[in-house]
């Protein structure tokens, strides 16, 4: 039996999730209330609960996240999540970010295409450290930092070759595919090997991210975060079970109108054990405290013009309702947010006229707007997520020395196409409104 992508990307997802429910077994407290949740949004709303995506892609959908140290590391995670079906998408750069500076640039794996996102949206968001940041790093830190990494391997050469061969023939044969899932998901484990004290220690003074990315040898799932339909609830209802909670939601807040973008929230790093060997060569049993569950809720993607709102909106959040309109169909007409089209139940005798827009379309009754959800990350909230959830406030020169760095340059370097959001979900939009278009000289016919 040949295995498709899209079936290795759902096994490995489900795989991941197992892993990291022995990890981390608050994780699997997270996903008993966060089905608890759904399932009370879908008895309360009916139809409306499932706007932004059925039940069953909820229910499944997860986000991973992790780090590493190098675009030859990057370029690695790459190959293996390309074998998936997953794109590298989005641009996120942590290093200026509110509130707390992060030595690394991101991006996230997905998948792109609106059906392969329904049957399984599995995605990763991935950083990359950036050693040759003077704000973070002396350039001696960085000339130790990049020998450090570039003389590990996260990766096995047969895990690579396997992914190779996945990408390159759309599947891999039974065998293979077991076998690429096994070594795929133990690259993500967290290591048993001991962590050289000192070296852990110099670089968790400057920033414990760069402790987690290049203090240790290997690299692990940092949260693997499940969504929910309402995250107000989940919040409240962990708290009820006596799981401390980050202080707040992160993102847009709460309120009677559309939800869009994403709000996020999580529980807090989780000390595990792990052993260390000290300056005089002796190994200790200790704890690291570097991992913590999150979860999320996703609202509709936004145009640039509804991110401009989005913006201002966020530094003004008491009055955050007099920013938005208050339904999805102003933010339609608005430009504000993005939409894919159909023909309506019942729409009117004759065809619109040529130049009828998808907003005139909408107005005659000839379409309906179904919103499109939003799929990727926002950096704010990523750095509140990684700044909440890590103990010390490590050690930045806020002056010169930052280095340039893009999505232009990381893909250059990792040597993939690196996808624009808000391009996509423009396509998505357009291809929609044409193929509807279609539709109705179809039907006038
Ligand atoms: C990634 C933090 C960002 C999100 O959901 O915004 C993130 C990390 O902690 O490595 O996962
Ligand atoms: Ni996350």
């Amino acid at each position: 039996m040949f295995v498709d992508p899209t079936t290795l990307r759902a096994r490995f997802a489900a795989r991941l999730s197992d892993l990291y429910g022995t990890e981390v077994p608050a994780y699997t407290t997270l996903l008993t209330v966060s089905g608890e949740v759904n399932r009370r949004v879908l008895a309360r709303d009916g139809a409306d609960a499932e706007r932004l995506g059925s039940i069953e892609r909820v229910t499944a959908e997860r986000h991973g996240a992790i780090r590493v140290g190098s675009p030859r590391e990057l370029a690695q995670v790459a190959r293996i999540f390309g074998a998936l079906g997953m794109r590298p998408t989005g641009f996120y750069d942590l290093r200026d970010a509110y509130p707390r500076p992060i030595p690394v640039i991101s991006t996230a794996f997905r998948p792109i295409d609106r059906d392969e996102l329904a049957a399984n949206p599995f995605r990763v968001f991935t950083s990359m450290l950036v050693p040759e940041d003077r704000r973070f790093f002396s350039a001696d830190l960085e000339e130790r930092l990049r020998r450090f990494i570039d003389e590990r391997t996260l990766f096995a050469p047969e895990v690579l070759e396997l992914a190779d061969r996945a990408e390159a023939g759309g599947g891999l044969e039974s065998a293979d595919a077991d076998r690429f899932l096994t070594l795929a998901t133990e690259s993500f484990a967290l290591s048993r090997e001991p962590v050289d004290r000192a070296w852990y220690d110099e670089l968790e003074r400057v920033s414990a991210v760069a402790a987690d990315i290049g203090g240790v040898a290997r690299t692990h799932i940092n949260h693997l975060t499940p969504r929910v339909l309402d995250i107000d609830d989940l919040y409240v209802s962990m708290q009820a079970r006596g799981v401390e909670m980050i202080d707040a939601i992160q993102g847009p807040p709460g309120w009677e109108g559309p939800d869009v973008l994403l709000r996020q929230t999580s529980f807090r790093a989780l000390a595990e054990p792990r052993v260390y060997r000290e300056t005089d060569g002796s190994l200790v049993e200790g704890t690291m405290r570097v991992r913590f569950g999150e979860v999320e809720a996703r609202g509709i993607a936004l145009t640039p013009a509804g991110r401009d709102i989005y913006d201002r909106a966020m530094e003004d959040q008491a009055r955050w309702s007099e920013y938005w309109p208050a339904t999805e169909r102003e933010l339609h007409d608005r430009g504000l947010a993005f939409f894919t089209y159909r023909v309506a139940d019942e729409p009117p005798a004759g065809l619109p006229p040529e130049a009828a827009t998808g907003v005139d379309l909408v107005a005659g009754g000839w379409l309906v707007a179904e919103p499109i959800v939003y799929e990727d990350f926002l950096p704010r909230s990523a750095a509140g997520i990684f700044a909440s959830n890590l103990t010390g406030t490590g050690s930045t020169d806020a002056g010169q020395g930052g280095a340039d760095r893009d999505l232009a340059w990381l893909a250059e370097r990792i040597g993939r196409t690196i996808n624009v959001p808000e391009e996509l979900y423009a396509a998505q939009s357009l291809a929609s409104l044409r193929a509807a278009r279609e539709r109705l000289r179809q039907v006038a016919r």
